[in-house]
């Protein structure tokens, strides 16, 4: 911090050459994820700069998500978290996401067989009573980060042996034929429960996005009923807007 005054971008506001040494800093790895950052009045006694100053350097590391504060106890860097960007506009399958980012994709069964199909699974993929549904849960995993829960729901006539899925839903659908061309997706908010915290990896009560998908072949048909909860500290999902009345 004692060179903050001595950096080369003479003429910038002081707070945000703290700023920039402290990015840097943390850039570097010279401080890492949970990491302490001293105090402000330590940090203003070295660097030779009012409280004040500080205090908004941090302030905006915060708001950036470069640092955190916890009450209490102090400031620090933020853990390192790559979100995920995923396009709202195009049908792929989590297999197929997580390759193109070059990670390597896991996951873990939660479960998967035949049922009697709920009232909503019976209205949304158009069964009887008498018919059967599919049903094929899993915890994806991502880098060995866990990012979501899956549960999908097929009809038996799609999906008549759920066993059949050993990594990648769509794919097991596009040897039948039957993978989706169209899907409708509902995403809400929700805060994350005891049971999905821990399959999460995130404490219970953080915040989650509840996703449902309904996915459709070409000709019309219904062929998948997905309700998934994703980390809301991992994703971000991104629309392309155009001007429309
Ligand atoms: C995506 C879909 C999910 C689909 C899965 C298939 C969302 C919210 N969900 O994660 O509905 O079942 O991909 O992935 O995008 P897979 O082919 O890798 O099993």
């Amino acid at each position: 911090f004692t060179t903050v005054k001595e950096t080369g971008q003479q003429g910038a506001p002081l707070y945000l050459r703290l700023k920039k040494t402290i990015e840097d800093a943390v850039q570097r790895g010279i401080i890492g994820p949970g990491d302490a950052l001293p105090s402000e009045r330590d940090i203003a006694l070295k660097a030779d700069i009012s409280r004040v100053t500080v205090r908004k350097a941090v302030q905006d590391l915060v708001k950036g998500g470069v640092l955190i504060q916890r009450h209490g106890s102090g400031t620090f860097v933020a853990p390192r978290m790559d979100r995920v960007e995923q396009s709202l506009s195009r049908l792929t399958s989590f297999t197929e996401d997580m390759a193109r980012r070059g990670m390597t994709v896991r996951s873990e069964w939660l479960d998967r067989g035949v049922y009697p199909p709920s009232p909503d699974e019976m209205m949304v993929l158009g069964l009887s009573a008498k018919e059967l549904v599919a049903r094929v849960s899993r915890l994806r995993i991502a880098d060995d980060t866990p990012l979501a829960i899956e549960r999908a729901s097929l009809s038996t006539a799609v999906l008549p042996d759920p066993e059949a899925v050993t990594t990648s839903l769509y794919m097991a659908l596009e040897k039948t034929g039957n993978r989706p061309s169209r899907a409708v997706q509902r995403i809400s908010a929700a805060n994350l429960g005891e049971a999905d915290a821990r399959l999460l990896d995130v404490p219970a009560g953080s915040a989650s996005l509840r996703i449902e998908r309904i996915s459709y072949l070409a000709t019309g048909r219904v062929i998948e009923f997905t309700r998934s909860i994703y980390r809301g500290d991992a994703y971000d999902f991104v629309a392309e807007l155009r001007l429309g009345g």
